[in-house]
């Protein structure tokens, strides 16, 4: 059978591809790049599970087969949890390459952490992953990684906000490590492992 990957970001589909075939799914894993119709999903719930629902639902409806979704992002300890769901918005930068807006974001959240101590620089990436098939059943399940920011960027690898994030109980940044390295301990891997049996009984 065939499942839809629902998102436009090009970096989390190799992710998700790879944390998808290391689970042994027999499954036919699509881009969304064969449905130029699909719908852009506007996250307008407070919650990662709650938009990541959106994203699979509007996906799973336009073409008719099931969908997953990842809503992600980051949790910073000493903003009370922002950016969180706004992390992919969070310097206001639009319609720009993902690179140039991940970048924007990164360098506005370690302006904002200026003055905060390595002690008190605590943060956790977060990502729900959702099913959502057709005759409307649905899954979603959240996974977290704990680690902590540095004070400059670190690494070429990943997206987003991998250059300054150190999981808990490592010195690389995700962004230093391989991405089976980071697909291991991810967030993204912790929810998609989480919902790969939902996704095997597709069959
Ligand atoms: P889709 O909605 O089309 O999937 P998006 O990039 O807009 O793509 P999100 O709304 O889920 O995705 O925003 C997630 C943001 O959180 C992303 O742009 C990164 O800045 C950050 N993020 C999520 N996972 C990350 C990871 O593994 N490493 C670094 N940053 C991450």
């Amino acid at each position: 059978s065939t499942l839809v990957l629902a998102t436009r970001n090009r970096k989390k589909i190799p992710e998700l591809r790879s944390i998808l075939g290391e689970v042994g799914l027999d499954i036919e894993v699509r881009s969304l790049d064969g449905y130029p119709d699909a719908p852009e999903v506007a996250e307008t719930e407070a919650t990662f599970t709650g938009n990541a629902l959106l994203k699979a639902r509007a996906i799973a409806e336009h073409t008719g087969l099931p969908a997953v979704a990842d809503d992600s992002g980051l949790r910073v300890d000493a903003l009370n949890g922002m950016p969180g769901v706004l992390s992919a918005r969070w310097s206001g930068r639009f319609g720009a390459q993902h690179g140039d807006r991940d970048a924007a974001n990164l360098e506005l959240v370690l302006d904002q952490l200026a003055d905060v101590p390595p002690e008190r620089r605590g943060a956790e990436f977060v990502c729900a992953a959702a099913l959502a098939l057709p005759d409307g059943e649905e899954h979603v399940v959240e996974g977290v990684l704990r680690g902590s920011l540095t004070t400059e960027p670190r690494g070429k690898n990943g997206f987003g906000y991998d250059p300054i994030f150190v999981p808990e109980g490592y010195t690389q940044t995700t962004a230093e490590m391989s991405p089976e390295e980071k697909n291991a301990i991810s967030h993204r891997g912790v929810a998609f492992r989480a919902l790969a049996k939902k996704i095997r009984e597709l069959g």
